[in-house]
């Protein structure tokens, strides 16, 4: 079969909510050699986008979303192995402490989940706060267990202002340089985390990593 009819099978259970075929879509991919990635990044989100454009239209409901969000993560479990592999063996030189949560007011987290899993697969020590977390925990948590690094995660374009109060208060508190602050999520992009003063974003999980271990070792 083309690589493109196994990820377009994954892009259409997650459409239709269907949980069951959203696993045994993704199965298929991965037996079938197709990138992890390409998994996630074609197949997931692809349908994530899908989902959210219909949302938006009127055309589906929230328990259409629930359904979808069900199918999301019955896919990144069956795919979840097989992107972790790819940072089996790879010796971080820096163990650095990594803070993660979705920021106050927002629940989304099937995107956080993964940036942390894939952060501590190359091996950073990663404190996820979950969802829904308060600007003022996240701070006292990176104090507290002496983080270097803060991923912000939000998906609702009114709970991004949240990223910036973290930013405004640990320079408030005279903290600001001690973190390098990542930005992520479905609406984040480079000019949000630039207007915030964020030290960067990611589209995806990979490239967190990515900027992670580049600001990181600069
Ligand atoms: C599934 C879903 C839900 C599920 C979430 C289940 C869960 N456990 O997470 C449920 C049903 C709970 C839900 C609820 C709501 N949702 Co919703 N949801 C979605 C949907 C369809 C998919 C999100 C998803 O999981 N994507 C897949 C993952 C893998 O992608 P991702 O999260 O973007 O993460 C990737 C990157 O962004 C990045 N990343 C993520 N975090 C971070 C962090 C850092 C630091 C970095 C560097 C990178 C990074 O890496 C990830 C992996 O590659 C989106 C549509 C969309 N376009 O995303 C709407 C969407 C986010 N939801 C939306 C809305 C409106 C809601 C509700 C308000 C609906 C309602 N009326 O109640 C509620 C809000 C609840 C709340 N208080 O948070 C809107 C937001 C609109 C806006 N601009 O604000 C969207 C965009 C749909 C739309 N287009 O209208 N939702």
């Amino acid at each position: 079969m083309p690589e493109n009819n196994y990820l377009q099978a994954i892009v259409e259970a997650v459409i239709e909510g269907e949980e069951d075929d959203a696993a045994e879509a993704t199965r298929s991919a991965v037996e079938a050699n197709i990138d992890a990635l390409e998994i996630l990044n074609e197949g997931l989100m692809t349908g994530a986008e899908e989902v959210g454009k219909r949302f938006e239209n009127g055309e589906y409901f929230l328990p259409e979303l629930m359904l979808a969000g069900r199918a999301l993560k019955a896919s990144m479990e069956v795919v979840k192995p097989a992107l972790l592999k790819k940072y089996e063996g790879t010796e971080n030189k820096v163990k650095a402490k990594v803070i993660s949560a979705t920021v106050q007011t927002d629940i989304h987290d099937i995107g956080k989940n993964i940036v942390s899993s894939m952060l501590t697969a190359a091996g950073y020590e990663v404190t996820d706060m979950g969802v829904d977390v308060p600007v003022k925990s996240i701070i006292d948590k990176a104090e507290e267990i002496g983080a270097q690094v803060i991923c912000l995660s939000a998906l609702l374009t009114t709970s991004m202002p949240f990223m910036k109060d973290v930013i405004e208060i640990l320079k408030a508190r005279g903290i600001r340089e001690k973190y390098i602050v990542l930005v992520g999520g479905a609406s984040v992009n480079e000019t949000w985390s630039k207007h915030i003063g964020a030290d960067g974003t990611a589209r995806n999980a990979a490239d967190a990593v990515k900027v992670v271990h580049t600001l990181i070792s600069a």
